[in-house]
């Protein structure tokens, strides 16, 4: 038996598989003691004072900011490290050419020498943890192994933690064992590994977001997606809303945007008050990942959200652009590398630029160096770090949606992929079938955002906003989109959307935001067949009256260029797509070939 010391209660209700493993891993990385979590209001109240004593985080002025915490991640461990993740496999045709392969022999052998003895002087924490509404058919169990303090913390909010998954797993053995430790933050050691024929995850020398809450992005996107495929339903990047037309009718809608591309805020957008005074709603069911299948009463596709909180992007949220994300974070929230701003009481606010408040005179950045708008200037050095992110439970979303925890999930009527394109893509166009809108996910190209290390800015190809995230070979996975519509009778509608053509001053062209209420309109018609649409080159799309500009700025040559289609601009667009085509090689399924000829010749 171990030789460190356990809280005894907790350890009672894991099974005897789980015990066997944690074993296992305390065996290699020889902590101190174990703890257990139970997923209380008590325990999560010791580990903030913990957390706070030995300065993990820092407490807010709680006249504003209740229940609120700040942390500093190391300065190097800002954002995920896509180079630094791998797919861990027998054969490197099962990870395919858009994943970084490790053989899993030699990932288990680079990395338990890194594991070995890592949590000497630290503390074990096992975090048993539910992604999915609880008893959801799709809802699975992870227990996640950490150093991390703040990993648990941010565990606690972002799934469903503690006796609720023994009670799902019973005497299973069928669960995701997910090894983390920060190890000492070193770049150089930093490796975030997926073993998905073991449903395995090992992660080590990072404490930040997609890299250390391995229920996120490792689970419910790499390894989900994985089992997805072989069990017939699909693991996405997707947000997931309700919208609520004047009368009552409800509209489920699924939007795939890459990083830091607006999934946050468009599941969480509030209508302009024309359309507020019509009746019409948004509701949040999730706001990063969705889980889908077919379901076999209605034919059709259902989804739900595998998380219980969100992740979100701070810097720009305020008042103006996102108030229902301001009011997600106004309590019980752990904020993570915005600016720290001491107060003349000794307590602590936080700021953050493009926020509802003026620039403090002082403050802390994201660095840990003084910040003043002078020395940001000069130095061109920002007070929040651009990847910045607010942790808040989903209960303090206030238009969280009545089918949010439901575990039938809610039926899809559209999904509406989308990209951050300064050029080329226009603001709105429907696919003209499944097919040809799997093609148009699958070739969306979007500039890269602070979300991921490396250059921001530069058009990328990011399939279904999935490429960081696919847990396997991106050929099965575009064949596995083909697929499921023969599984459905009733397909969603399929749609493009781009939020980001700027004019050649470099300013946006549309408002965004809210005002992308008047987009969703057009979408939600489209999919109840009330709307008009024109053939174009790329697909369906609205004329310039189609879209309601009531009550905006905008000049009707603003609305062309938004609209505008170029065929020289759509012929470099496909020319950019042969990168991806010549990686799949002679893999392309069929469909795309198919779908970029008819492209071609629309030309
Ligand atoms: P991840 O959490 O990384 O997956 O990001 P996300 O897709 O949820 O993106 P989020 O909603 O957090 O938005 C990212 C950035 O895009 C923020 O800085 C927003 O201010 C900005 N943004 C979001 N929606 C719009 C929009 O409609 N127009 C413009 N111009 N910017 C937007
Ligand atoms: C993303 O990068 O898409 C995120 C943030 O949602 S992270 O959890 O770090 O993946
Ligand atoms: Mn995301």
């Amino acid at each position: 038996m171990l030789s460190v010391q356990e809280n005894e209660v907790a350890v009672e209700q894991a099974n005897e598989h789980v015990r066997t493993w944690v074993a296992d891993m305390a065996k290699l990385c020889k902590p101190d003691q174990i703890v257990w979590c139970d997923g209380s209001a008590g325990e999560r109240q010791a580990l903030i004072s913990d957390a706070v004593e030995d300065g993990t985080l820092i407490e807010l002025n709680q006249k504003k900011w209740p229940g609120c915490h700040y942390h500093r991640s190391n300065s190097n461990d800002v954002a995920r490290t896509e180079h630094l993740t791998f797919i861990c496999t027998p054969s490197e045709d099962m990870v395919g050419p858009t994943n970084n392969y490790m053989n899993d022999r030699e990932a288990y052998k680079k990395l338990t020498p890194l594991f070995d003895g890592c949590m000497q002087g630290r503390t074990m924490y096992v975090i048993p943890f539910v992604m999915g509404p609880l008893g959801s058919p799709l809802a699975k169990v992870g227990v996640q192994i950490t150093d991390s303090p703040y990993v648990v913390l941010n565990m606690g909010i972002m799934t469903r933690m503690g006796q609720v998954a023994w009670d799902q797993l019973g005497d299973d053995a069928d669960f995701t064992k997910c090894l983390h430790s920060v190890g000492d933050v070193n770049p150089d050691r930093r490796y975030i590994c997926h073993f998905p024929l073991d449903n395995a995850i090992w992660s080590f020398g990072s404490g930040y977001g997609g890299n250390a809450l391995l229920g996120k992005k490792c689970l419910a996107l790499r390894i989900a997606s994985f089992l997805g495929r072989q069990q017939d339903w699909m693991a996405e990047h997707m947000l997931l809303m309700g919208v609520e037309a004047p009368g009552g009718e409800k509209t489920y809608i699924a939007a795939a945007f890459p990083s830091a591309c607006g999934k946050t805020n468009f599941a969480m957008l509030i209508p302009p008050k024309k359309y507020a005074d019509a009746g019409w709603k948004v509701t949040t069911l999730g706001d990063d990942i969705v889980w889908m299948w077919v379901n076999p009463e209605s034919g059709r596709l259902h989804a739900i959200n595998p998380e219980a909180g969100y992740f979100g992007v701070v810097p720009g949220t305020n008042g103006r652009s996102n108030p229902n994300a301001m009011k997600c974070m106004a309590r019980d929230t752990i904020f993570t590398n915005v600016a720290l701003v001491p107060l003349d009481d000794g307590t602590y606010d936080v700021w953050w630029e493009d926020s509802d408040w003026p620039a403090p005179k002082k403050c802390i950045n994201w660095e840990g160096k003084e910040w003043t708008p002078q020395i940001g200037k000069e130095k061109n050095m920002k007070a929040a770090h651009p990847n910045s992110r607010f942790t808040a439970p989903m209960s303090n979303n206030p238009v969280l949606d009545p089918a949010a925890r439901d575990p039938a999930g809610v039926p899809v009527s559209a999904i509406i992929f989308g990209g951050r394109r300064s050029k080329t893509i226009p603001l709105v166009y429907q696919a003209f079938n499944w097919v040809h809108g799997v093609y148009i996910g699958a070739t969306i190209g979007s500039e890269t955002t602070a979300a991921a290390t490396g250059q921001t800015g530069v058009v990328r190809r990011d399939p279904m906003a999935m490429l960081p995230f696919i847990g396997y070979n991106i050929r099965d996975y575009l064949v596995h989109w083909f697929q499921m519509r023969k599984k459905m009778s009733d397909c969603p509608r399929v749609f493009m959307v781009n939020w980001f053509r700027k004019n050649d001053a470099g300013k946006f062209l549309w408002p965004g935001f809210g005002e992308n209420m008047r987009v969703l309109k057009w979408i939600v018609d489209r999919c109840h067949g009330r709307a008009y649409a024109k053939e174009t080159i790329l697909g369906w799309m609205p004329r310039a009256e189609d879209i309601d500009l009531e009550g905006l700025n905008l000049d009707v040559d603003d609305i062309r260029e938004l609209e505008r289609v170029d065929p020289a601009e759509v012929k470099a667009e496909i020319l950019s797509q042969e990168e991806l085509f010549l990686k799949l090689a002679g893999d392309l399924p069929k469909e795309m070939i198919f779908q970029r000829e008819l492209l071609i010749t629309r030309l």
